[in-house]
């Protein structure tokens, strides 16, 4: 049984802590958090024990595999080295990063530990997500060659999220960063970006609505277009919604996660919806239960000592993406990715 202790015991984490007790290999023995009512809530709701309020106390004191990293990512460099100094393997919750400089140290840091690192980038285990990924590797629309993907939305996240409001980047750096993981996902990897961005709502700092194009090594051209300011009906949040055309048809994740596929004339229709699983609840299921997988992805790549697919290093490619598209919107350029 592998021993892992949670770092951040606040908004998202109640998730990770969810999936962790449905994860036979792993088990979390240890909460920390400098918030004692969310340390001593979540320790409660999930029979841990230990608590702390120091994480390098903590790291240094308790018998531990592996640390689940669930703060804001202001504090994720100096977590992550700490967790390769006391030699631990690591999952971080994303933006990995603040700059690329400091995600090239973590990943160095890790690796010169000789311990596994995984980010917490999930909206690609997403199971519509796997679905159209399987169906794309199948050969059922032939060779893409253009691909949009789209989450638009004018949910409340601030409320749940206050920091989504005042930090001064937003749905780049929060949201766009999981939508351009899923194009590489699909698509492989970029060789050119260009961007632009709006803030439509003016109560927050950041820009809230962000168009980018995307050039990927394999021949597909992307759009990944990211909205928190469309009101529409049926509200989607948080679900991607997908168009891509190939060679020999056409694949569409539509609304309510509906799955429809079209090749030679003929159409498939599936439901790819996401289970609801006992403690989720609507509309976040689909988040939840991508949770519970990449989760399990970390425990099985430790197990079998494989990397993970969004390991630290695979992160830096979608971090870099990130910076890219910013660069891109501030200066009106399109960024070639060779140098980044
Ligand atoms: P939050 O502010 O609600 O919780 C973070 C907690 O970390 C706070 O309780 C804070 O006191 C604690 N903390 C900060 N620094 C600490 C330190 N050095 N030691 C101990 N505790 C510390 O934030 P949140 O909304 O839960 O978001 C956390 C992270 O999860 C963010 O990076 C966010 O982007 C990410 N997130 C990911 C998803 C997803 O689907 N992958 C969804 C929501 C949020
Ligand atoms: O998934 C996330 O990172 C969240 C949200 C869906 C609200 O953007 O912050």
């Amino acid at each position: 049984m592998l021993k892992g202790a949670l770092i951040g015991c606040g908004f998202f984490a109640q998730n990770q802590m969810h999936a962790w007790r449905m994860i036979d290999g792993a088990r979390i023995v240890a909460v920390c958090d400098m918030d004692r009512d969310r340390r001593d809530r979540t320790a409660r709701d999930f029979g841990v024990t230990r608590i702390h309020d120091d994480a390098l106390r903590m790291m240094a004191t308790e018998e531990l595999d592996f640390v689940d990293i669930a703060t804001t990512v202001g504090s994720h460099r100096m977590l992550v080295q700490a967790a390769a100094d006391a030699g631990l393997h690591v999952i971080c919750q994303k933006p990995f990063a603040e700059t690329m400089e400091d995600a090239r140290a973590m990943v160095a840091a890790v690796q010169g530990a000789g311990r596994t690192l995984m980010v917490h980038e999930n909206f690609r285990w997403q199971s519509a997500i796997r679905a159209a990924i399987a169906a794309l590797q199948g050969g059922a629309i032939g060779t893409p060659f253009f691909g949009r993907v789209s989450f638009r939305s004018g949910f409340d996240v601030f409320s749940g999220q206050p920091y989504l409001a005042t930090d001064p980047r937003f749905i780049i750096q929060d949201l766009g960063i999981h939508i351009l993981d899923v194009a590489r996902a699909l698509f492989g990897d970029v060789d050119r970006i260009s961007a632009s961005t709006q803030r439509i709502n003016p109560t927050i700092r950041g820009e809230d609505v962000a168009t980018m194009m995307l050039d990927h090594q394999g021949g597909v051209t992307s759009v990944v277009d990211c909205s928190y300011a469309t009101r529409r009906s049926p509200e989607t949040f948080p679900q991607t919604l997908l168009e891509i055309d190939g060679d020999r048809g056409t694949l569409r994740l539509d609304a309510c996660y509906r799955l429809v596929i079209q090749n030679a004339g003929r159409e498939h229709i599936r439901d790819v919806a996401p289970p609801l699983l006992p403690w989720a609840e609507r509309p976040w299921h689909n988040i939840q239960e991508s949770v519970h997988l990449i989760q399990a992805h970390f425990v099985d790549c430790l197990r079998a000592g494989t990397q993970p697919e969004t390991s630290g290093h695979d992160n830096l490619k979608t971090l870099a993406l990130v910076e890219a598209a910013y660069a891109s919107a501030r200066d009106g350029t399109r960024i070639d990715m060779a140098g980044w």
